[in-house]
């Protein structure tokens, strides 16, 4: 039985990563079913995890013909995810950058949020083995971020996140076109400015050990493009619209139970 829980792993020659990864997902006290989208790696990734697909039903691929990029890759794997019926639907790295044992503390997080988001930077800086350059990179453009659209989060750009069922089904996906970066901030951009509830959990990120990154000079131009499109797309606003109560959280579970209660009050004076 497929579980409610999905953790999608986009893969590009992650054949030394792969099948420990796997096997981190499979042993975690929680049971998640996994999608792995390949694109066609020359190293046999596919291959591999057609292998680990048939020796474990939780694990599912989806292989595409080219190179297209991570993001092109999530937003398949969240068509597939929301054509089934998963609930809490997860982006994790391939590349142990992402710490599979976190999965439990999104999920529990997700609990009272429409989307979780991995921070390395709230209450310190937790990342391993990056040269400072990247450091300086990735928090100047957390920082950019903030400044230029209002997104009131401590790591927009990492792609390490759970999101609820209904926070997926309220973008369009086929309309999402950047990748990398500049992926990471739409998608977030888009739920918050719509009143979604977003909570940060902390994370450690630690730089690959095996394989090599894909990050592009591209991909910084293209976030630093995209903000200014996403300001303008929300109409200058630098604060999101009126809150909508999150998927489950306690608050709407206390809402519905004061409209029971009040529906009961009114019948019984009726009567
Ligand atoms: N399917 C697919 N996966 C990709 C593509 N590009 C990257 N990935 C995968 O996406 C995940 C993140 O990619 P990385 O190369 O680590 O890119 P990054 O995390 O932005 O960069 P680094 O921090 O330098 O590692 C890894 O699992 C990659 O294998 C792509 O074009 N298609
Ligand atoms: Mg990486």
């Amino acid at each position: 039985m497929p579980h409610d829980a999905l953790v999608i792993t986009p893969t590009y020659n992650e054949k030394e990563n792969l099948p420990k990864l796997v096997q981190r997902v499979l042993s975690l006290p929680v049971k998640v079913d996994m999608l792995i989208v390949d694109d066609n790696s020359p190293d046999g990734t596919g291959k591999l995890a057609d292998e680990l697909s048939a020796k474990h039903p939780e694990i599912h691929v989806m292989h595409r013909k080219v190179k297209n990029g991570l993001g092109r890759a999530y937003c398949d794997g969240f068509l597939w995810a929301l054509e089934r019926d998963y609930e809490f639907i997860m982006e994790m790295d391939g590349d142990f950058s992402h710490n599979p044992d976190d999965i439990p503390r999104f999920l529990e997080a997700a609990e009272e949020a429409d989307l979780v988001l991995g921070t390395r930077y709230k209450n310190g800086i937790r990342v391993i083995n990056w040269p400072l350059s990247r450091l300086i990179l990735s928090m100047g453009a957390g920082m950019y971020v903030r400044m230029i659209t209002g997104l009131p989060i401590s790591d927009p750009t990492g792609g390490y996140k759970c999101f609820r069922r209904r926070a997926l089904e309220s973008l369009d996906i086929n309309a999402i076109k950047s990748n990398g970066y500049s992926f990471q901030i739409e998608l977030t951009h888009k739920i918050w400015r719509q009143g979604m509830r977003i909570a940060e959990v902390p994370i450690v990120f630690a730089d690959r050990e095996h394989g090599c990154s894909k990050m592009s000079g591209h991909i910084v131009w293209e976030a630093i493009w995209m903000v200014w499109r996403l300001l303008f797309q929300h109409g200058l606003r630098r604060w999101p619209k009126k809150r909508v109560e999150a998927a489950g959280s306690k608050a709407d579970s206390a809402a519905k139970e004061n409209k029971t209660a009040g529906e009961k009050q009114e019948k019984k004076d009726r009567s």
